[in-house]
């Protein structure tokens, strides 16, 4: 299904007049304000494939109906939520989840719907049917060759699909690591690893780029080989200059200043790519705002401050991506929401007033840094964000539009209520 742009224009004239109000208060509040919109306007998150389904847990798995049974129809989905926000302009794909022979017609597709490729993933986390070697300890890591030259060749195969769809960067993210003390040499782990990533790494095409996600824990609960942000920078450093490191939010130990993370990678340059969700606890996977919103504007403005310091586009320097799933929410219902938590902290860092910080910051004025950043943070940039969504041809209200479009419901007529997304 489509959603028609008549429908999209009725949505917004109804809803004009209140917009107007308030987005002439925040305009006059806010003298940068058309500046910030024409970033806004750039600003594409990337969709991952795996979203679109109901995610599980390992102890159930709770499907809402209506969920995509192909690539086609993730792209279709992506489409229409892209059509709601005009933010959602790609798509990360994860292989062997997302499986086509079609390479064109997908790309036509995703063209279509104004969606471009994001980053590749590839999968050596799970065994495949028909796999020779098993991944129960570890992929590009393992103690046996074999197994790391498999884990290696679907790498590079992912790779070749990704060219076939004109994608230009791989994500790799390994689950190998150990699960009780003794059981891993980890210097040799992590030499297998190197030694591996160089092989995929010699793959690469001109243009690509290859990001190491790390992760502290899960499914490997001793010792996980790229477990934070200082082994995968080792890796990327290591490896050479189309090697970026990935940060997921979810993936640190409680409390890790992920700001300051982000601020001195973007100073060496191996600041590669972002996977939004939150968390309370772990790797929860939760909508992207949803718990620590002072934390995602707090990384928004060292993101900025970085970027502009390099002279990085903000738009295009950086994979900008989701990386969250749900078991009791409207996948779609829920990416709306990530998107639009984003692009307020994005916009609510764009208000900071940067200079006053820097002279506050060289006059030690720890209250007067507080209460610049905090100004920007409790700004209500809700009718800025909207005007942005307008301008782009979006609706002014996207969750509020999906739910009166009845989208969901007519996603179940189409496909039916037991539908099984590929995923996690
Ligand atoms: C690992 C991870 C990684 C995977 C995705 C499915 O927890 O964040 O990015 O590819 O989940
Ligand atoms: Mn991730
Ligand atoms: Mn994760």
């Amino acid at each position: 299904m489509e959603i028609e742009k008549y429908q999209i224009d009725a949505h917004n004239q109804e809803l004009e007049t209140e917009h107007q109000r308030r987005f002439d208060f925040a305009a006059a509040e806010n003298p940068q304000v058309e500046n910030i919109i024409s970033k806004l306007i750039q600003f594409q998150i990337g969709i991952p494939s795996w979203a679109l389904g109901t995610g599980g847990t390992r102890f159930g798995r709770f499907s809402g109906g209506g969920e995509p049974r192909s690539l086609e129809e993730k792209i279709e989905d992506i489409g229409l939520i892209h059509q709601l926000n005009q933010s959602s302009g790609a798509v990360s794909l994860h292989i062997p989840w997302d499986k086509t022979e079609d390479y064109e017609g997908v790309k036509r597709l995703a063209n279509h719907h104004g969606l471009r490729f994001d980053a590749m993933n590839s999968n050596t986390f799970q065994d495949q049917p028909g796999q020779a070697h098993s991944y129960k300890f570890g992929s590009l890591q393992h103690v046996n060759k074999a197994v790391r030259k498999q884990a290696i060749a679907h790498n590079i195969e992912v790779i070749r699909q990704g060219v076939a769809f004109g994608s230009d960067a791989l994500t790799v993210w390994l689950a190998d690591g150990s699960c009780f003390p003794g059981q891993l040499n980890f210097r040799k782990a992590f030499q297998n690893t190197l030694e591996s990533l160089e092989e995929i790494y010699a793959a690469l095409p001109e243009k690509w780029k290859l990001f190491v996600e790390y992760k502290a824990f899960e499914p490997n609960f001793y010792s996980t080989t790229v477990g934070d942000w200082g082994q995968s920078l080792l890796f990327a450093n290591k490896l050479g200059p189309k090697a970026y490191t990935l940060v997921d939010l979810g993936h640190h130990l409680p409390n890790a200043n992920i700001e300051q993370i982000v601020s001195l990678l973007l100073m060496e340059g191996k600041l590669g790519g972002f996977h939004f969700n939150d968390s309370k606890y772990g790797d929860d996977d939760l909508t992207a705002g949803s718990m620590k919103p002072y934390q995602l504007f707090l990384i928004f403005n060292e993101l900025i401050e970085g970027m502009d310091a390099k002279g990085i586009d903000h738009a295009t320097g950086l994979g900008w991506m989701i990386d969250a799933s749900h078991n009791v929410k409207d996948p779609l219902e829920d990416l709306l929401q990530s998107v639009e938590a984003i692009m307020l902290a994005y916009t609510q860092a764009l208000l900071v007033d940067k200079e006053a910080l820097a002279v506050a910051q060289q006059e030690n004025d720890t209250v007067k840094c507080q209460e610049i950043l905090q100004y920007a943070f409790r700004t209500d940039a809700r009718a800025i964000v909207q005007e942005a969504r307008l301008r782009s041809g979006g609706a002014a209200k996207p969750l509020a539009l999906y739910r009166t479009l009845k989208v969901r419901e007519k996603l179940i007529a189409a496909r039916g209520a037991k539908t099984i997304a590929t995923g996690l």
